[in-house]
This record gives C-alpha cells, sequence and structure tokens, in this order.
C-alpha cells in the first residue's frame, strides 16, 4: 500500500494502466518505469550537483555546438545505461549523440519501442540552481522486431508518438507523462524514493497571464511577432490586462507551468536562427504531444508540430506552444 493513502506510485499507475488493456504486453509501462528509475538517478545528482563536483562545463562539445555541462553528460549516460539495460527499448536518440545509439543485443532488438530525449535541458541553469529538465518521446519501432533498430525508426512524425513526458528538477522533482489517454504528473517523494500520482488528469488551461519569450530577440523577429509580443504587453481592453512575462530560460519549465497554469511559449526564428533553436525530434515533438493531450496546441506558426516530417534527428524548429486561445490569438498575428 502506498505511503501516502490512496495515491498510488508510478509504478503503481502504469500496472493499473496496463491491467486497463488485457493485451498490452506491459512493455511500455516497463519502458515508463525505466525512465522513473533513471529519472530518480539524474535527480540524485542534480540535489549534489553543487557539492558532487559535477558543476561546470565538463570542457566537451557536444553536437550541436553548446559546451557541455558535466550534468549533461551524466544524465545522458544514465538514461542510456538504465534503458540499455532494460528490456523495452531497441536504441535511443539523444541531443547529447550525433548518432543513433542503437543497443542491438538479442533482448533490446526485441523491443517494440524506441526512444528520443534531451537528457538535460536548460543546462545553462545548472551552476544557479535554477529549474532544468529532462524530455523523453517513445515511438512503436517501424523496423523488423529482432532486427536492431534503424535511423528510420527515429524519424517518425511527432503524431506517431505512443508516449512523451518530461521530468522537471524544481522546488520538487516531477515526472509528466502523456499517452492518448492523458497527462498525469507524479511528485517525487526523496524520502523513499518514489514518485507518486500528484497530479492526475492535466489539462491547460483554455487561456493563461503568462507568454515566455526571451525579449532579447525582440528586434530580430519577425514584425508580425514583434507586434504580437507588444500585445502582449499591451493593456488593451479585449484582454484582462498585460500577460506577464516569465521566461526559465528552460523550456520544459515554462512549459510546465504554463500547463498547469496556462499560458504561451514561443521561441521563434531569430537572426542567425531561420529554423528557431529548439529541436523538433526531442524537445518540440514530445511537449507539442502531452500539450494537444492535455487541451492545447502547438505549431511551428505555421504547422501544427506533431504533423511535420523529420528530415534529420538534429533539427531544429520553431515553435509555438500552449493555451489553445492565446494560441489563437498569436496565429491572428501571424496570418
Ligand atoms: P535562449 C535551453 O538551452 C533551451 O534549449 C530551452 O530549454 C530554453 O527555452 C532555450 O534553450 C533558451 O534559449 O536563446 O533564450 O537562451
Amino acid at each position: 500500500m502506498s505511503r501516502y493513502k490512496n495515491i498510488m506510485t508510478l509504478d503503481e499507475f502504469t500496472i493499473q494502466q496496463l491491467r486497463l488493456f488485457p493485451h498490452a504486453t506491459g512493455e511500455l509501462s516497463g519502458l515508463l518505469r525505466g525512465i522513473g528509475l533513471a529519472a530518480k538517478q539524474v535527480n540524485h545528482e542534480v540535489n549534489r550537483a553543487g557539492i558532487a563536483d559535477i558543476l561546470g562545463a565538463a570542457g566537451a562539445v557536444n553536437v550541436q555546438g553548446e559546451e557541455v555541462q558535466k550534468l549533461d553528460v551524466y544524465a545522458n549516460n544514465v538514461f542510456i545505461e538504465v534503458l540499455r539495460s532494460g528490456i523495452n527499448c531497441a536504441g535511443i536518440v539523444s541531443e547529447e549523440n550525433e548518432e543513433a545509439v542503437i543497443f542491438d543485443d538479442t533482448r533490446s532488438n526485441a523491443s517494440k519501442y524506441i526512444l528520443l530525449m534531451d537528457p538535460i535541458d536548460g543546462s545553462g541553469n545548472i551552476d544557479i540552481n535554477i529549474s532544468i529538465g529532462s524530455i523523453f518521446s517513445v515511438y512503436r519501432r517501424l523496423s523488423p522486431i529482432g532486427q536492431p533498430a534503424t535511423l528510420e525508426d527515429f524519424l517518425q512524425k511527432g503524431i506517431k508518438q505512443v508516449a512523451a513526458g518530461y521530468v522537471i528538477y524544481g522546488s520538487s522533482t516531477m515526472l509528466v507523462y502523456a499517452t492518448r489517454r492523458g497527462v498525469n504528473g507524479f511528485t517525487l517523494d526523496n524520502s523513499i524514493g518514489e514518485f507518486y500520482l500528484s497530479h492526475p488528469g492535466l489539462k491547460i488551461p483554455a487561456r493563461g497571464k503568462f507568454y515566455s519569450f526571451d525579449n532579447c530577440y525582440y528586434n530580430q523577429v519577425a514584425p508580425e511577432i514583434r507586434r504580437y509580443v507588444d500585445y502582449c504587453m499591451s493593456v488593451e481592453e479585449n484582454k484582462t490586462g498585460p500577460y506577464s512575462n516569465r521566461y526559465y530560460g528552460c523550456m520544459v519549465a515554462d512549459t510546465h507551468r504554463n500547463l498547469l497554469k496556462g499560458g504561451i511559449f514561443f521561441y521563434p526564428a531569430v537572426a542567425g536562427k531561420p529554423d528557431g533553436k529548439l529541436r523538433l525530434c526531442y524537445e518540440c515533438n514530445p511537449m507539442a504531444f502531452i500539450t494537444e493531450v492535455a487541451g492545447g496546441k502547438a505549431t511551428n506558426g505555421r504547422e501544427r508540430i506533431l504533423d511535420i516530417q523529420p528530415r534529420h534527428i538534429h533539427q531544429r524548429s520553431p515553435l509555438f506552444i500552449g493555451s489553445e486561445e492565446m494560441m489563437e490569438e498569436v496565429h491572428q498575428f501571424m496570418k
């Protein structure tokens, strides 16, 4: 029985969900529990970062040309090794690896799922003790079961996701994941190392009072987006007042706040970044899946994120994501 009366743990919840589908093999439930285990291990290091000498840049530079923080390296290794030693994943694409990591062992090749991830999103926040996150996306593989996963497995449209989720390492640590059945949030009880179902059936409010945009790009975006930012800050009769600008430098944290309180996050094309900054396959797609299941919307300014056919695993995409009514507003400016 759970420590908290009538509140399920992540493991109990995934098993309950499995029982709802008699024909389910339990692989997805097992994969999600593996992700939960990796998240607990990463969380332990996040909490020790200041004393575990993993602060500061690792000196390496990742495939994106960004200085890799030591925690990025640690988290990447944890997720890969936990899932490689499991029996429910055939391979991983990670922001930290130029190529797909194909596990290619008998058990892994027999798995029907593959995973894409950003092991630490917002790593620039590590040294200043501000929220960071991990993002993951799960697909059913296209390649034959029993064979090694292929690159094609990782280049599916976001609408094909079986599950997607994130971990936010904030004032508390939460794991939030969506399947087509809904979005559920689990808060970690550090004292016993269990995630508890604290936010069942999350739905994003139709509108909120927050907009997340890095105002340093105000003069580097298309005029219509500048006009939308002006609208966000305006005191216009058709709004309840200016929207508050909240921008944490971690898309997981901004999107999580908007999921709970309502709001919009956007990272459009800016000067020097014609496709924006965020990665389609392991940042935009999973967060778009979660947001849509919760009742929100996510586009690249023109088309639905989940309908975009990825061309390569690290491609970028402009991103507008959040409350339905606020997304309709921004699209009025984009027409
Ligand atoms: P900028 C973090 O590096 C990230 O990928 C997102 O989590 C965050 O929203 C964005 O980049 C911040 O980028 O250019 O505003 O510093």
